[in-house]
């Protein structure tokens, strides 16, 4: 079964899957390690990485190659961040098709202009495509993909952009007119009051994806209670996870003037040669090594 086709069956079965960002392989080894149904090659996660604001920086490129190398270290489904989708219409239908081509069983497509603003940041300038322009990026995407499978899921950032939830539901159904399989619907409001009231007006034959990086009160199980959500994001934890670990550990290290405090606090090298499949490195080598 192909992995985008692992990822519908799941949806169906557990009513929602949990994904967590990646933005390395081993941080995608991890994801799959801890239990996750599938990861999320975040568009803010690879920005950051590489100390870059989340600004359509990041070129499609850098992205993929990413994805690519996530895709094979691990089995999991990779729902792609493929932020405005880099362009207009015809910028979506080369997208659709590298993506496929590379790995992902999903990509999220949001309604914002090119060049983008990170969602979260105070103050952003965050502007909306026409909604007609919108739905004319999703049809492409629906008419391009190759397998029936692969996931073109809707991001509005009406919510976002602070146009209000009559707004956002407005869009919604006009993506999911154009064939939208599913509607990422996000805010950054600190509670998730404005999510758990779009979720209860939402009336769309889509079902919702949300992603708790504002809000983290808004847990599985209430999610679940929301009864419309079948995908779940964990959009930054990833990154915030692995900077606050490097950012602790290496302070440390300055004060104590050397590793001979944290090295007890941290993964033994073993650990790192394990997540590194030295295992079967080491039976190939049996082999074949003559
Ligand atoms: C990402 O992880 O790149 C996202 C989620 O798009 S957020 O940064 O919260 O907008
Ligand atoms: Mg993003």
């Amino acid at each position: 079964m192909s992995p985008a086709k692992r990822l519908r069956t799941r949806m169906a079965e557990t009513g929602l899957v949990q994904i967590m960002a990646a933005h390395s392989p081993l941080s995608a080894i991890l994801a799959e390690e801890a239990g996750f149904d599938g990861l999320w090659a975040s568009g803010f996660e690879l920005a950051a990485l590489y100390g870059l604001a989340d600004m359509s920086l990041i070129s499609m490129t850098q992205h993929l190659d990413m994805l690519r190398a996530i895709a094979g270290r691990t089995t999991l489904p990779i729902v792609a961040d493929i932020d405005t989708g880099y362009g207009n219409a015809i910028n979506v239908i080369h997208t659709i098709g590298e993506y496929e081509r590379a790995g992902a069983s999903a990509v999220v497509i949001e309604d914002k202009t090119f060049p983008k603003v990170t969602s979260l940041v105070a103050g952003g300038r965050q502007e909306l495509t026409r909604i007609e322009e919108f739905q004319g990026k999703i049809e492409a995407a629906i008419a391009t993909r190759r397998s029936a499978d692969f996931l073109i899921i809707a991001r509005t950032e009406a919510l976002i952009a602070g146009l209000g939830e009559t707004e956002a539901l407005h869009r919604a159904r006009a993506y999911v007119e154009a064939g939208a399989d599913m509607i990422l619907i996000h805010s950054k409001k600190k509670d998730p009051s404005e999510i758990e009231s779009f979720s209860r007006a939402w009336t769309g034959s889509a079902p919702l994806v949300v992603v708790p990086n504002a809000y983290p009160d808004l847990d599985a199980k209430r999610v679940k209670a929301l009864r419309n959500v079948r995908m779940m994001i964990y959009g930054n934890y990833g990154i915030r996870t692995a900077a606050t670990c490097m950012q602790q550990t290496f302070r440390r290290i300055i004060a104590d003037g050397g590793v001979q405090n944290v090295h007890k606090d941290i993964l033994p090298v073993e650990e790192i040669f394990r997540l590194q499949g030295i295992e079967a490195t080491r039976a190939a080598e049996a082999r074949f090594l003559r």
